[in-house]
């Protein structure tokens, strides 16, 4: 693969996922492709999140008193919040924020929405754009202005056990979300310097992208009672005493589809999973000038079989060479092809290419079980990606003993370095200096026996770093 930042903005550009060319840095375009992707996405985050939440839907516009609030939270975000001062000609005589992040936004509300002990759980979430003010280089879909799809839940509860729970849940469906898609990733507790600004303790999910860099894709903070104490969210208990809630947030954005294209994606373009395809199938005919019209009946009444079946298929009528389809469909990263040509017809079996692993095979296509052969197919296409994209992560992270192994790993083959560490802020931060690095968290608590690779004091915790986005 060419230099995966060039390679990253060709594919976006020519299977018409994003147009960067809108004339306001770290705001993008989504055009129908990428837009399909990201609603598929987006559904199959839905449905895991339906199951325990309920979705809502917040304004925009913070004031800046709101804002203000939370003195941590506020100082955390202050470089990045984009501020509407004016309606119309009118100063306005209080600033609205665009949102960076909704907690200032939703807990006056919580505040008003819990009263009792029985009110609680509550389980929201929203998908919507958030606006940051990013001075580091912006990426289309990795580190934008405007946040389209993001994805935050925002949790309340009765006790710190109950939260400590949320969090282990909110782990658990974000893990079975990348799971679907096939992206990889770590697990690692954020060192305190690196938690969301307002949080107890930070887990981040990281996957590693082509060029060796990872990608921090999603977050779960507990909040604990910090955001309840300044935003007053009380509840009143069975014995009619009123106490502080207990929260956690978290949240994944756009860098979800950025890790679908970059993590499965290859020379010929993307290579999608099945379940975010907008096309699973394309259906290309091979036409010749005696029989033409009975391949595309045939082909008519095959992709009617597979829509009603419930697969997204396509079936491909323009007059153009068929090598030129193959090449737009493989470029466009659609799973499944069927060639269907008189020849095919008559021998009831068809070509039918693999976008993952660029290989033809023969499927019966007049047998009951033809529709059933394209799933399990389409199955084993998403579970051959997902071990194919595990397999290239579990290769790029490593495990050394001394400092000057980390930098040596990190310098030649980039991806993630573990090590044990004590835990100190300015060993960490010595060592993130000293190696180029970010330290992305800690992996396992209460370790013994072993020595802080840097300042060789008692280890309690296997530490990941990486070169970062
Ligand atoms: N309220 C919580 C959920 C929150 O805002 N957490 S967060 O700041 O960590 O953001 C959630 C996720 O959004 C991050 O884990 C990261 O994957 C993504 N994200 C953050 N800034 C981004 C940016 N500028 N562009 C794209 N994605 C971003
Ligand atoms: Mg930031
Ligand atoms: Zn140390």
């Amino acid at each position: 693969m060419t230099e995966f930042s060039e390679w990253f903005h060709n594919i976006l550009e020519e299977a018409e996922i994003i147009d960067i060319r809108y004339p306001v840095k770290g705001m993008h375009v989504w055009q129908p492709q990428g837009f399909k992707i990201r609603k598929y996405t987006l559904d199959i985050l839905r449905k895991l999140l339906d199951e325990t939440h309920e979705e809502v839907l917040f304004p925009l516009l913070i004031p800046e008193d709101e804002l203000a609030k939370e003195a941590i939270h506020v100082k955390g975000f202050e470089e990045e919040v984009y501020w509407v001062t004016h309606g119309g000609l009118t100063e306005l005589n209080k600033k609205l924020a665009l949102r960076p992040t909704s907690e200032t936004a939703m807990y006056p509300m919580f505040a008003l929405w819990v009263r009792n002990h029985n009110d609680l759980p509550f389980r929201f979430y929203q998908v919507v754009n958030t606006f940051r003010y990013e001075t580091k280089h912006t990426r289309p879909l990795i580190r934008v202005r405007e946040i389209t799809t993001f994805k935050e839940a925002h949790t309340v509860h009765a006790t710190w056990e109950e939260c400590e729970e949320q969090v282990q849940k909110a782990v658990q469906i974000y893990r079975e979300f990348f799971d679907t898609l096939g992206i990889p990733y770590t697990i690692t507790k954020r060192p305190q310097w690196d938690k969301f600004p307002g949080a107890e303790y930070t887990m981040a999910f990281d996957t590693i992208l082509p060029d060796g860099k990872t990608l921090q894709i999603g977050t779960v903070h507990n909040l604990g009672q910090t955001f309840a104490k300044t935003f007053d969210i009380t509840y009143e208990t069975a014995e009619g005493e009123h106490e502080y809630v207990y929260q956690t947030c978290y949240g994944v954005s756009d860098r979800i589809i950025a890790s679908i294209i970059g993590i499965h994606g290859d020379e010929k373009g993307l290579c999608l999973p099945p379940s975010v395809s907008p096309h699973q199938i394309v259906i290309v005919p091979i036409i010749f000038k005696k029989g033409a019209l009975q391949v595309l009946e045939f082909c008519r009444n095959m992709a009617d079989n597979l829509k009603d079946a419930g697969l997204r298929v396509h079936l491909d009528e323009r007059d153009l060479r068929a090598g030129k389809k193959f090449y737009e469909y493989e470029m466009r990263g659609v799973p499944l092809r069927l060639e269907i040509g008189p020849r095919d017809i008559k021998n009831k079996n068809a070509v039918v290419f693999r976008r993952d692993k660029l290989e033809k095979e023969i499927i019966n296509i007049e047998s009951d079980t033809f529709i059933h052969n394209v799933n399990s197919i389409l199955d084993d296409i998403t579970e051959n990606m997902k071990e194919r994209a595990w397999g290239s992560f579990n290769a790029h992270i490593r495990s050394v003993e001394t400092v000057h192994e980390a930098k040596k790993e990190i310098e030649e083959n980039r991806g993630i370095v573990s090590f044990y560490w004590c835990g100190d802020e300015q060993c960490g931060k010595d060592l993130e200096e000293k190696v180029h690095v970010d330290i992305l968290g800690i992996q396992e608590n209460n370790i013994s026996n072993f020595k802080c690779i840097y300042c060789g004091k008692t280890a309690e915790y296997k530490t990941l770093i990486a070169k970062t986005y």
